[in-house]
């Protein structure tokens, strides 16, 4: 909805809850008339008439000809104290869509209006309820898929983006002291000016990985996979149960069981992953036996993080060492499985030098414990880490980043020092206004564009 079209006088009504059916459905209306809409279609079963006064009472929700739509709890609250800072209703009622449709054409009937997106914020906004900075960071805690991101969010206000670029202000800091010198000496400024490029570089490279994480954020990075390998037999699908929490893979005594590749997410250390069990590797002349070995090899090129699982009664096999010299670049580790068999011994030398190893039994359990600490030490220390800018400050990180990378290209021209001083001088100042105010000019968009109907 436009900003321009928004008629305050009215009162609005949205859909609060999730898609139909649902357990509750929960229909919010904001306005002057809230109350008197609400006296015509809701009647407490204690008999009273609702009134202007913050409440929750249980009644009967009745369309203008007296039939009943449904049993229902009216919650009230009344203006400034709402979440809209407006006299507010919302019915918490059965979530069937027959109910909604009714309801709500029984609230057009009595002139209310839908709302638009973001539309219940924007009046909270102009009653000051929130900020403009703030309705900017609801926006992210909405799209958030995972729980490190949500943290992030949630530890915006710890000044951790102000202070990275306050740091890539002092580069630009140092840039122009460097270029203000160029201008005094005019014979050598060419050598001086080169002594520019390595900080502006390294500011621009800072730069844009702050913007990147950003937009991975936004657009859901693509999940990592943390791929279980190894030999027929081993444990693979065992292990894979085991990290998973349920039986999901066919686990059996004959070799060769799991033949397709199976995916679950997981979620360690608030990131989710892709747990994938493969085919043991092996040489086979089967087609379909030979098609899923390959792609178990084809998952382990595009895993972020593997897991060798190997048979600690049988030791590591000329395959495996395969596997470990081919992939083992590839952050990884190496289970050495089965510990509960008299057979099995301590993993020797053989295994390859920087292997993490975590000995356990994926049958019993035993170690399972010890795995995970190890898992969540690895994969936490690749989470990608440093603050995430909110989308007003990753807008103008992109403008000075844009500021930045035209000096660099009139720097690498050989402009006039005088000229690359002054656009210097402008990137610095760009890059300041990246922890400025937001105003709610910066949100708007965001707000009537991608905020949920309801909110
Ligand atoms: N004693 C013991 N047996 C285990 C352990 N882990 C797995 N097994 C047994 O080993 C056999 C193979 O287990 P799976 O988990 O199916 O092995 P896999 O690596 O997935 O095998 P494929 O899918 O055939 O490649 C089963 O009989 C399991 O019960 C363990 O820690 N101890
Ligand atoms: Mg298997």
């Amino acid at each position: 909805m436009l900003r321009k079209n928004l008629n305050l006088e009215t009162s609005i009504f949205a859909l609060a809850s999730g898609a139909l059916p649902s357990a509750v459905a929960i229909e919010k209306i904001s306005g002057s008339a809230a109350f008197e809409i609400a006296a015509q279609l809701f009647f407490p079963h204690q008999g009273e008439k609702v009134r202007r006064e913050r409440a929750f009472r249980f009644g009967e929700l009745r369309d203008l000809s007296g039939q009943k739509i449904d049993d229902c709890l009216m919650l009230s609250f009344v203006g400034p104290h709402s979440h809209s800072g407006e006299d507010s209703i919302e019915f918490h009622c059965h979530g069937s869509e027959s109910i909604v449709r009714k309801l709500e054409d029984v609230l057009l009937s009595l002139g209310a209006v839908p709302a638009g997106r973001g539309e219940f914020v924007y009046r909270a906004y102009l009653n000051g309820k929130v900020t403009a900075s703030e309705m900017d960071s609801l926006g992210d805690v909405y799209l958030a898929r995972e729980t490190a991101d949500l943290e992030k969010i949630y530890s915006r206000k710890d000044g951790s983006l102000q202070k990275k670029v306050a740091e890539l202000r002092e580069n630009l800091i140092r840039t122009q002291a460097i270029l203000d010198t160029a201008v005094d000496f005019s014979e050598e400024y060419s050598t001086v000016v080169s002594q520019a490029k390595p900080p502006l570089i390294q500011t621009i490279h800072e730069c844009s990985e702050i913007i990147q994480r950003y937009s991975v954020f936004r657009g859901g990075a693509l999940v990592p996979r943390l791929v279980i390998a190894g030999r027929p037999n081993a444990g693979k699908s065992s292990l894979f149960n085991a990290l998973l929490g349920r039986y999901r893979a066919i686990v059996h005594e004959e070799a060769g069981t799991t033949r397709d590749v199976i995916e679950e997410d997981i979620e360690v250390v608030g990131r989710r992953w892709k747990l994938v069990d493969t085919a043991g590797f092996r040489q086979s002349e089967e087609i379909r036996e030979k098609e899923g070995i390959e792609l178990g090899e084809n998952f382990l090129s595009s895993a972020s993080f593997w897991i060798l699982v190997v048979d600690g009664s049988l030791g590591l096999s000329p395959k495996e060492e395969e596997l470990i010299r081919k992939y083992g670049d590839k952050p990884h580790l190496i289970v050495w499985n089965k510990q509960d068999l008299k057979e099995w011994h301590v993993p020797g030398q053989q295994t390859a030098k920087g292997s993490l190893i975590a000995s356990l039994s994926a049958k019993t359990g035993e170690g399972i414990m010890g795995l995970w600490n190890l898992l969540e030490g690895e994969l936490a220390r690749r989470d990608a880490s440093g603050p995430l800018p909110t989308s007003v400050q990753s807008r103008r990180l992109e403008g000075a980043l844009g500021s930045m990378k035209h000096l660099l290209a009139k720097l690498e021209a050989n402009e006039l020092p005088e000229y690359l001083a002054e656009l210097n001088r402008e990137a610095s100042a760009s890059l300041d206004s990246v922890v400025g105010q937001i105003g709610v000019e910066d949100v708007l968009d965001r707000v009537f564009g991608e905020f949920c109907i309801g909110k």
